[in-house]
């Protein structure tokens, strides 16, 4: 049996994707729409307050295209707040102008591919801190779930540990090329969710997801393994932006 990788794990991770229903939202009234926005409004206000204590992030995008209108992403330090999370969005009066198209849930992983040996990565603040990192406010999002390949002639889970870091590293250096550019979170959803990740990215220039996940195509471990699921693409509303964004 191949050695698996050891991970260290985060926060859980709940990706969750919603579409507005636009007809009800146009023909309600005012006073209806003013009554949800307060409560999203208020929704998102509780997430800050979260962030702000250090103890869970969350990032609202409007997602591009018809697999969504949105999506909360909210990091939490265990599955119950998580599900707390969705539950008082559930109950709140913007959720009646809502449905759920899509949500992800996985757990912010590292893995020690590209560890140094001897060194406690615990003991490492810069490696504690992406493990429970507060998401940036950059101006654009890209999430997308993947697996590692098992057919038989080409299974990543029966290569022995050193190919797999020898492909890591090659993969690592790639996105070590996008620096300042895009920021990664890697979270591990096997046993959780119907993907093994969850990819998101974080980029101000949304044209650096092209290049970055184009660039990646032809290293050999997405080339030969990544199989890919669906793509969301998104901006960023700040709470501040919410008014304009639904009401004008
Ligand atoms: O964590 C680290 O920075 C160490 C190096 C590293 C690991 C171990 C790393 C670096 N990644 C790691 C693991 Mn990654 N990553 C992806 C995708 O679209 C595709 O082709 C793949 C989707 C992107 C875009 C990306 C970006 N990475 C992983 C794993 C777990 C693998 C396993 O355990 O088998 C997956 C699924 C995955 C996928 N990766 C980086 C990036 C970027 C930008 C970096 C550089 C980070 C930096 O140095 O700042």
């Amino acid at each position: 049996m191949s050695e698996a990788a050891q991970t260290l794990e985060g926060w859980y991770v709940l990706h969750d994707f919603r579409e507005i229903d636009w007809t009800a939202w146009n023909d309600a009234t005012p006073e209806a729409r003013n009554e949800a926005l307060a409560g999203l409004n208020s929704f998102v206000a509780k997430c800050e307050e979260v962030e702000a204590s250090k103890e869970g992030s969350l990032a609202l995008y409007s997602i591009v295209g018809q697999k969504a209108d949105f999506v909360f992403m909210h990091l939490r330090e265990t599955l119950e707040e998580l599900n707390e999370l969705e539950t008082a969005f559930n109950k709140s009066a913007f959720a009646r102008f809502t449905r759920k198209t899509y949500s992800y849930v996985s757990v912010v992983e590292l893995s020690n591919y590209m560890g140094q040996p001897g060194v406690d990565p615990m003991q490492v603040p810069e490696i504690a801190a992406r493990l429970k990192p507060i998401l940036p406010k950059s101006n654009h999002i890209c999430f997308y779930p993947m697996n590692k390949k098992r057919d038989l002639s080409d299974n990543w889970y029966m290569l022995p540990m050193e190919d797999r870091k020898t492909m890591m590293r090659s993969h690592g250096m790639i996105g070590r090329g996008y620096a300042g550019k895009v920021k990664q979170i890697i979270s591990g959803s096997v046993g959780f969710d119907d993907w093994e990740w969850g990819v998101t990215l974080f980029a101000d220039d949304a044209l650096q997801f092209k290049k970055l996940v184009y660039e990646m195509r032809f290293d050999e471990v997405s080339a030969r393994f990544g199989e890919f699921g669906p793509f969301y693409v998104g901006n960023r509303k700040s709470r501040e932006s919410l008014n304009d964004w639904l009401l004008s």
